[in-house]
């Protein structure tokens, strides 16, 4: 065992530590082959429409993941922060219980982006696109999240150390990319962006306070590590779905 994995080592420092999080953006999703494609706009629409169809399953775990959070933290500070997220997805309703216009949340908000690729509410909701791979992926996100530690679920979310960005490219290269969609269905990728942010300052917060000691610092790298390899098995899996030769009337 190298120096470096030795966890019996002192604990790094916080700067370091954070560095460490932030080196294994090698390995995210931003990097991989089906999503250079997709946001450098080399894809058909049908594999445009599966990547939403099949994300969408992700979107719908997220809350439920997050509500898995909150039911394992006994800090009642970390919940008063932590169920935004969830309400950032399932939507926060007025005192007359409706939900008014970008207070729908991030689940109706993809919902919007996959009827501006072309999908109805129906393929969306029905799941009938979702592939294996990325319903094993997914289940393994929440399922953890349900089993571990609240801290180390609440680690790996810090994923969205990165997502920003690849928010960002979403955003300026898909209308030239593709005109085709309609517009208002990117606004789900522009709501993320600070929220992101948000999320990634408390979830860097509840690491920094939970890894004091060497050994649970590399448990945390492990933990990204684990939902980094989620993220890409996604793509792997809709990647292999949706070849370009895909039969006309197997597609999306
Ligand atoms: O839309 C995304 C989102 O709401 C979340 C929540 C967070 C988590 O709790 O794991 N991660 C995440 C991510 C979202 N979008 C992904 C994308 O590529 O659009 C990125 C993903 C992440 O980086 O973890």
């Amino acid at each position: 065992m190298s120096a470096d994995t030795a966890t019996d080592a002192p604990a790094w420092g916080e700067q370091e530590f954070e560095a460490r999080l932030r080196e294994l953006e090698a390995g995210y999703h931003i990097h991989h082959p089906f999503n250079l494609r997709l946001n450098s706009g080399r894809l058909q629409p049908f594999q445009v429409r599966g990547w939403v169809a099949n994300r969408f399953y992700y979107q719908l775990c997220i809350p439920m993941k997050d509500a898995a959070i909150l039911s394992n933290c006994p800090d009642r500070e970390v919940r008063r922060r932590w169920i935004e997220r969830l309400l950032d997805h399932d939507g926060r309703p007025d005192a007359q219980g409706r939900f008014r216009d970008g207070e729908a949340g991030g689940i109706e908000a993809w919902s919007r982006l996959g009827e501006a690729v072309g999908l109805s509410r129906e393929a969306l909701w029905s799941q009938q696109h979702v592939v294996p791979g990325v319903r094993f992926a997914v289940d393994a996100y929440l399922n953890f999240a349900r089993r571990a530690p609240w801290q180390e679920a609440a680690i790996s979310s810090l994923t969205e150390l990165f997502a920003p960005r690849i928010h960002a490219d979403r955003l300026a290269g898909w209308p030239q990319h593709y005109p085709w969609i309609e517009a208002d269905g990117l606004q789900y990728f522009r709501s993320r962006i600070p929220l992101a942010s948000r999320d990634v300052e408390h979830g860097l917060e509840i690491a920094l306070g939970w890894c004091r000691s060497r050994e649970r610092q590399q448990r945390a790298l492990e933990i990204l590590q684990f939902k980094l390899d989620i993220l890409w098995s996604m793509l792997d899996a809709i990647e292999r779905a949706y070849p370009d030769d895909l039969p006309e009337e197997k597609r999306p």
